[in-house]
């Protein structure tokens, strides 16, 4: 027995999960979560004839959208990209109202979506997984939920999101507050009124980006806490007319195969012929004006090297810092909210409405923490830099353990025992970003080594829903009991993830993607950089050679009976 096996032997989850397997209910597929990943993987397993059950932890379907409802909550991808393109009677019918989706818009698209295809009675809600087994002898695995209920499935499939586990740094005095706190991604169903408060918000990336001006408006007063300023493009957000949507549905067909086969990103959007270098500076300024005035994420497609190339990206990043200049009235403020430490765009680029006018308000203050951390939360607020800071609330914007926080939180066991946690240990490692040597039928959508959240999320959650019920359909129709990634599989594919990433600038960022925002967690590219397309014929071309990479073999007599 090795040290793994010996492991796995003593945990309480194996043991029970061997004796309970007589009571466990049984599925081919079980799902991890109800966003948009877990909604449409029910639709096309069901068509499949595959029995399947969703568990997620909420109480409603939508992912993302139903945690985050904090004020402010917007899509940064257009209302008629952000959208499912697997039925045309869906993204006929639909009518979004705004160029950038505000939240209560797309969780009211998401329950329609649950509604329309009858999605809800194959959904259990409030309820979380807390552990899977694989076991060896059946080639299933054995899920069991936080009541203690345990089911047994030949697949499952971890449809839970990038930036679906919250996170409060371990401040020091944290549950001494007296006043409310809050974190952005985990806001309360109930509405928020900050009218008449002093309210504090630590962090600066999208999230608080998006809230403050809201809370800046109802406050009495609002202190932001920043530790790195962030670059952010006005959205100039707008309500959409009937004719601009009628042009996008009477083409839908042609532009949703646009955005999956010719775009980087998933998102259509004029394509950049050159250079940053190759305009003369009044052409670029021109160009950057153009983009500016549009508003939205294609300024970071003025050109085709901004993300490549240094010099070509100081031009970007020096024309956003002078208009911050232009905007901020107090030049010192002006001076704190221009960052200069990473190339723009290797964070996460950030869309706002009147975010930096936010700061001139009189009941609005901006403190620089970069050296001088938050020291400790007190009963009244806050210490940093010696100083107290007083509030009746606190909201954190402090971001998520992103990519790979939604999977730490369970326990996953695969062959020999060995946990995802230390097979990870050094960073997520996977096969295409959608199964990991020694766990076998276990799929991940959107995981790391895929485009994920490099791209329109829907789009990337579409691709990988169709890779994986077209390979389970084939799975069924071969009799394989079990698929496994192959370990040179693994290795090619984490050496070309890491490959491309650092022929671009994004590792020189202290972002989440490089898990740089969590103390411990090894930092490396998580997301595959190499585009949606590139991406897409890598994963059909693995498909069409009979799954290469993967290892196939033959059903076992099967176990379900004795299940
Ligand atoms: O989180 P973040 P987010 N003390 O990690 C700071 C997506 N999203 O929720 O940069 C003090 O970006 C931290 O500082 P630093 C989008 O992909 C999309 O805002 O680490 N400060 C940073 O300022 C986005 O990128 C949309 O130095 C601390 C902030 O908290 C992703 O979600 C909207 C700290 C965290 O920023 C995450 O965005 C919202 C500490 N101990 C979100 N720890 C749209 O679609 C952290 N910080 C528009």
């Amino acid at each position: 027995m090795t040290d793994v096996q010996r492991k796995a032997a003593a945990s309480p989850i194996a043991n029970n999960s061997a004796a309970n397997n007589s009571a466990a209910k049984s599925y081919d597929v079980i799902v991890v979560g109800a966003g948009f990943a877990g909604m449409y993987l029910l639709h096309r397993l069901r068509g499949l004839g595959l029995s399947t059950r969703v568990f997620e932890q909420g109480s409603g379907v939508g992912g993302t959208w139903y945690w985050n409802r904090y004020p402010g909550a917007r899509c940064d991808i257009e209302s008629m990209q952000y959208s499912y393109s697997f039925s045309n009677e869906l993204q006929q019918e639909w009518e979004w109202t705004e160029r950038f989706a505000a939240q209560p818009e797309i969780l009211k698209y998401a329950n329609h979506v649950a509604d329309r295809f009858n999605l809800r009675s194959d959904i259990q809600f409030n309820t979380r997984i807390v552990s899977t087994v694989f076991n060896e002898d059946t080639d299933r695995w054995t899920v069991t939920t936080d009541d203690g209920q345990r089911y047994s499935a030949q697949h499952v499939i971890m449809a839970t999101g990038t930036l679906s586990n919250a996170r409060t740094p371990d401040f020091k005095g944290l549950s001494s507050f007296k006043g409310k706190t809050y974190h952005t991604g985990h806001w309360p169903h109930e509405s928020v009124d900050f009218t008449g408060l002093r309210v504090g918000v630590v962090g600066t990336g999208s999230s608080a980006i998006q809230s403050i001006p809201v809370i800046a408006a109802q406050a009495k007063h609002l202190t932001v806490f920043q530790r790195t300023p962030n670059f952010s493009i006005p959205a100039r957000n707008h309500d959409l007319t009937p004719d601009y949507q009628k042009s996008w549905k009477d083409d839908y067909p042609e532009l949703r195969r646009r955005a999956r086969e010719e775009t980087r990103n998933g998102v259509i959007g004029a394509l950049p012929t050159k250079g940053a270098l190759e305009d003369t500076p009044e052409d670029r300024h021109k160009l950057y004006d153009i983009e500016w005035e549009r508003g939205g994420l294609h300024f970071m497609s003025s050109y085709n090297n901004l993300a490549l190339s240094k010099e070509a990206n100081d031009t970007a990043a020096e024309y956003v810092r002078n208009k911050i200049a232009e905007m901020v009235k107090d030049p010192a403020v002006a001076k704190l909210l221009q960052p200069t430490t990473y190339p723009i765009g290797t964070k996460r680029i950030c869309l706002d409405t009147d975010y930096y006018d936010t700061f001139n308000r009189d009941n609005v203050t901006l403190v620089d923490i970069r050296n001088a951390p938050i020291e400790q939360i007190t009963p009244n607020g806050l210490i940093t830099g010696g100083k107290e800071y007083e509030f009746d609330a606190i909201v954190f914007a402090t971001g998520f353990d992103a990519m790979t926080g939604s999977f730490a939180k369970v326990e996953i066991r695969g062959r020999d025992g060995l946990t995802l946690k230390e097979k990870w240990a050094e960073g997520p490692k996977t096969y295409l970003g959608l199964m990991v040597t020694g766990f076998p039928n276990m799929f991940f959508i959107t995981g790391p080594g895929s485009p994920s959240v490099l791209s329109n999320m829907i789009v990337s959650i579409e691709q990988h829903v169709d890779w994986i019920t077209d390979c389970l359909d084939y799975l069924r129709k071969n009799k394989i009991g079990a698929m496994e990634a192959t370990q040179p599989a693994e290795d090619h594919w984490v050496a070309h993830v890491n490959e491309v990433a650092f022929k671009t600038l994004y590792p020189q960022a202290n972002s989440w993607y490089m898990g740089a925002n969590i103390p411990g967690k090894p930092q490396v590219f998580m997301p595959y950089i190499g585009g949606v397309h590139v991406y897409r014929n890598t994963c059909n071309e693995v498909a069409a050679k009979g799954y290469e990479g993967f290892a196939l073999t033959a059903e076992k007599q099967r176990a379900t009976a004795a299940e």
